[in-house]
């Protein structure tokens, strides 16, 4: 049976692995040896020649790591994939390979604050410009490309205030122009989007969030066509990066995928609903959250996402001292970066996840000093919107609001 023809729940559990391969083993092998034995000179010599598929070294991939990556691969819809050591490890595994001094990277005005941190710090120092451009108007990135810019980066929706950026769009001028498109898809998992469908040449990860879905792993993805995603592999991650996941963790992430669908369908499901209590809330003044009516992107969300997904970006009727006190009084959500994860988890990116950005450089960024993230978790969701409203009350009206969570205690 061609995997491509079965649904995405069918290849989330199937794809890659075939367990009449492994002895019958339901569950795929975990492979934590380091190096691989050859029988001979001339068959290492051949291995690492090119000229035969034995494995040789932990760091260059292994039969598990194999085996998840086609299964990714698959999923994203991308002939080939890479795991990594984490997101971080992806992202810069991929870009290191793809740029070479003198070049320019067109990318979105918000990133997550890891990523921004890399162009600033990382790209620039080694003769990397980094052009931050608002691709949610796509129509004026022609104006942006020159001769020099190999690369178009973005994040949709963006980390942490969920704007949207056209995928197809894009694709579509940067295929006029000859330029490589790459897509952080951390935020919608293939669930919920595949941009290389949607015209783009490489995605990347976050594998830690919803990908591995429980918060006990760090790990990355790089998917896209088989000869970048070799260079990338060669020379990126062997020789630039070794951001090398280890074996324990590409059994994790396995594990965790099998069951990605049917948590990403409680995370949009439950985040709905709370999106719409906080819509109700008197003092909330503003939620970004792409199935709201009234989400300044609808239709995009609409045309490229399955579903608007498990994030909500919203600001308080109120000063940042009354944003963080509502964050402290909550019970049952946790004040923690990271997202994804079974546990609802709450975080103020400017003084968290993107403090690596300046006050000035937010503002500039599109990214409100005061706004809260929420990832939506997967509780059950009267419990998550009883803990909000007890907080918010708790701030704004003296405490007169929901306390049955105080059971939890
Ligand atoms: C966070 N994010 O936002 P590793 N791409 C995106 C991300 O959100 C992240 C990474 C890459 C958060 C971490 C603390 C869109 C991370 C980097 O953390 O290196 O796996 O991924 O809370």
């Amino acid at each position: 049976m061609k995997s491509n023809k079965l649904h995405f729940a069918t290849r989330t559990i199937h794809s890659g692995y075939d367990p009449h391969q492994n002895h019958g083993a339901l569950t795929p092998p975990m492979h934590t040896s380091s190096t691989f034995a050859f029988n001979s000179v001339e068959q290492g010599g051949a291995a690492f020649a090119g000229d035969n598929d034995h494995y040789i070294y932990s760091r260059l991939g292994t039969p598990s790591q194999q085996q998840l990556e086609q299964r990714l691969a698959d999923l994203e819809e991308a002939e080939a994939a890479l795991v990594t050591a984490s997101g971080m490890g992806a992202i810069t595994s991929a870009i290191w390979s793809l740029v070479e001094p003198g070049d320019e990277i067109i990318a979105d005005k918000s990133l997550y604050g890891c990523t921004f941190s890399f162009f600033e710090h990382g790209l620039k120092k080694f003769g990397v410009a980094v052009n931050y451009v608002d691709l949610s108007t796509p129509q004026f990135l022609s104006e942006h490309i020159t001769d020099k810019t190999k690369l178009v980066y973005t994040e949709s929706p963006s980390n942490p205030n969920m704007r949207l950026v056209d995928i197809a769009a894009v694709a579509k001028i940067t295929r006029q122009y000859g330029i490589k498109f790459m897509v952080d898809n951390t935020f919608c998992t293939p669930y919920l989007q595949n941009p290389i469908a949607l015209g783009a040449d490489i995605v990347v990860h976050s594998a830690t969030k919803y990908l591995g879905g429980h918060g006990d792993l760090i790990a990355g993805v790089v998917a896209g066509s088989a000869e970048v995603l070799l260079h990338i592999r060669q020379y990126g991650l062997k020789d630039m990066t070794g951001a090398v996941i280890s074996g324990h963790d590409v059994a994790l992430l396995m594990r965790g995928l099998k069951t990605l669908h049917v948590r990403m369908d409680r995370h949009c499901e439950n985040a709905q609903k709370v999106a719409g209590y906080l819509q109700t809330s008197p003092y909330v003044k503003q939620i970004n959250y792409p199935g709201l009516a009234n989400f300044p992107q609808a239709e995009l969300a609409k045309k490229q996402m399955r579903q608007p997904g498990g994030m909500i970006a919203f600001e308080l009727n109120g000063s940042r001292e009354q944003a963080a006190d509502f964050v402290n009084q909550l019970e049952l959500i946790l004040c923690a970066v990271s997202l994804g994860d079974t546990e609802s988890l709450i975080q103020h990116p400017a003084s968290m996840t993107h403090s690596t950005y300046t006050e000035e450089e937010l503002i500039a960024h599109l990214i409100s000093p005061s706004l809260l993230r929420l990832s939506v978790g997967l509780e059950h969701v009267d419990d998550i919107i009883a803990d909000l409203d007890q907080a918010l009350e708790s701030v704004f009206n003296g405490g007169s609001g929901n306390k049955g969570l105080s059971a939890l205690a």
